[in-house]
């Protein structure tokens, strides 16, 4: 299992590469990675795996943050309504389309790979049009699609997409986005109910 001594930080030169294409189908290795990748993302939110193994958690991760410059990414993720999950694992994906109009995360953006608490706020596309390979969770199942994301997990492929472009959320942060919609969170206090 990858652990946080795995994903290499802010400084490291495979971080600013622009990752290889990957060739399909996967071979075993590049499966494996995969796998790998997903599974760093269900562990970082187990409550016991996380504490345990100190994971930082996270709602994606993109191959070079394990030093493998391929460009491979895996999102796990519930949308900001706390409705829909979201699983990919993505290859080869590209941006083919996006909304003029921005959006971004309003308390700001954190990376695996960046140990630094940063000031500011990151521009996004509030849609984005994806094109990628997809495969399924054991890696058996290869399709090749276009998907449409908005909101929350926009921002997330968006921010993982980055990453394969050897970019980091960093280079993006300005103070504000006047013309912009942030990303609204459902509010998800609890009623408190009578005992
Ligand atoms: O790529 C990464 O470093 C994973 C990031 C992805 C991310 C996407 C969008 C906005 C912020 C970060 C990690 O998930 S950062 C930690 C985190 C965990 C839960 C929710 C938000 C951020
Ligand atoms: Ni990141």
């Amino acid at each position: 299992m990858l652990t946080m001594k795995d994903i290499i930080r802010e400084g490291h030169p495979t971080l600013r590469l622009k990752a290889k294409e990957v060739k399909i189908p996967l071979n075993k290795e590049d499966k494996n990675t995969l796998k790998l990748m997903m599974e760093f993302i269900e562990n970082s939110i187990d409550p016991v795996i996380s504490e345990e193994y100190e994971l930082r958690a996270g709602v994606g991760i993109a191959a070079p943050q394990i030093d493998v410059s391929k460009q491979m990414i895996a999102v796990k993720t519930m949308d900001e309504l706390n409705e829909t999950e979201h699983t990919y694992l993505m290859v080869n994906p590209k941006i083919i389309g996006h909304s003029i109009k921005q959006t971004y995360i309003d308390t700001g953006e954190g990376c695996l790979s960046v140990d630094r608490d940063v000031e500011g706020i990151v521009p996004r596309h509030q849609k984005v049009t994806v094109r990628s390979y997809f495969y399924d969770k054991d890696t058996e199942e290869l399709t090749k699609g276009v998907i449409k994301l908005k909101g929350y997990v926009g921002v997330v492929v968006q921010h993982e997409i980055d990453h394969i472009n050897g970019i980091l959320f960093v280079d993006k942060l300005v103070d504000d986005l006047p013309e912009a919609t942030p990303v609204k969170f459902a509010d998800l206090t609890f009623e408190e109910t009578e005992l």
